[in-house]
């Protein structure tokens, strides 16, 4: 990667964001840099109403799979666990929240469309399942990670009577808020197979509007609900409005070092044994150097590798105001106190709508 030095001016656009968005030094030391998806982990999973006339959005969903698992592995830098329950009236927890994504992909695979009695189905006792860690679905949410709960139903909640009460309009509302104070995104899509016949549909846009996801309807024919999935999951359970511009994604390390060489460290008027960081913009799709990029940004490119000790490398994800046209790198700092640091990660959150991805690495790659 090219990592010329750029003026304050180009920095300025991302800098404010950048400087205030890595996490606490830990002090393990990394040869390479791993990678997260722009939502970094991910918890996801999906309610499926399995009722008769759900079939043909079930077979969407069916010919969708590749590309919905393919979507959130991406989304997620791989770090992704998925559950799975399906409901008519009452609620079949097939997969708890698990690692084992090809278990998931053939489960869903094998969801068979059928029966359902009267129109109300158990939606509500779902979402109250996999919200409340209730009936088996007993793995608890990572508070980690991206979280997301994908209702997928044509019908009004039914509660487990098979009849719509007012009870089980409250019981959707409810379990929303609770959803939202556990930072879980419920994403409802509506598939209209018989329209609107009993107000489903503001029952689920409440749902999804009260909990911070996204309401999407498809084609009465379930033409649209794989895409649906896949669209929720890309742009990480938010709605499109608060998800950063693709181009505006940036990677970025920050890289911890010593210079061990005296002759090197006054070569660039820097002082050797010390800790010091820079930050530079990465390419995710390129294996990194690490000390390449520090002998770069340092103007001595074709000095010895061992002269340069890389102590942490910290990557970050970021939405920047502007789109890079140019690869900046921002200067030498001193490193922060660990509460400067937990402050200035909070105002980041909060800056970008919690769309910021941060961590140290974990893995070589
Ligand atoms: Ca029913």
């Amino acid at each position: 990667m090219d990592n010329e030095r750029l003026t304050l001016a180009v920095i300025c656009t991302v800098i404010a964001v950048l400087l205030v968005s890595f996490p606490s030094t830990s002090k393990h030391v990394y040869a390479q840099s791993s990678r997260g998806g722009i939502c970094g982990p991910m918890d996801v999973t999906f309610a499926v109403d399995d009722t008769a006339s759900m079939g043909p959005a079930i077979n969407n969903v069916k010919s969708e799979l590749p590309n919905i698992i393919s979507t959130a592995n991406s989304a997620s830098g791989g770090d992704l666990r998925l559950g799975l329950m399906t409901f008519k009236d009452k609620v079949n927890v097939i997969h708890k929240l698990t690692i084992s994504v090809p278990l998931v992909q053939a489960s869903i695979g094998a969801i068979s469309a059928s029966s359902g009695g009267n129109l109300p189905e158990a939606s509500d006792i779902a979402k109250d399942t996999a919200i409340n860690n209730l009936n088996g679905f007993d793995e608890p949410w990572r508070g980690s990670a991206v979280k997301i709960l994908i209702l997928i139903t044509d019908a009004p909640p039914g509660g487990l009577n098979d009849a719509k009460d007012p009870a089980d309009v409250a019981r959707m509302h409810n379990v929303a808020v609770n959803a939202l104070s556990k930072n879980i995104l419920v994403s409802d899509v509506f598939v209209p197979t018989g329209g609107d016949y009993d107000g489903q549909r503001a029952i689920l846009q409440d749902d999804a509007s009260t909990s911070g996801g996204v309401f999407t309807e498809t084609a009465a024919n379930g033409v649209g609900t794989g895409a649906a999935i896949s669209e929720i999951i890309k742009n990480c359970g938010k709605p499109t409005e608060t998800v950063c511009n693709p181009d505006n994604v940036q990677h970025w390390d920050k890289i911890v070092f010593k210079i061990n060489s005296t002759e090197l460290a006054k070569r660039v008027n820097l002082t050797a044994g010390t800790e010091l960081d820079i930050k530079v913009l990465d390419n995710p799709k390129e294996v990194a150097d690490i000390k390449k990029k520090v002998l770069d940004f340092l103007g001595v490119p074709s000095a010895k590798r061992e002269t340069i000790q890389i102590i942490d490398v910290e990557y970050a994800i970021i939405c920047a105001k502007l789109p890079a046209t140019h690869p900046p790198t921002t200067g030498i700092s001193a490193l922060m106190s660990a509460e400067q640091k937990k402050s200035s990660i909070a105002e980041a959150l909060r800056l970008q709508g919690g769309n910021v991805t941060v961590g140290s690495n974990t893995t070589a790659k």
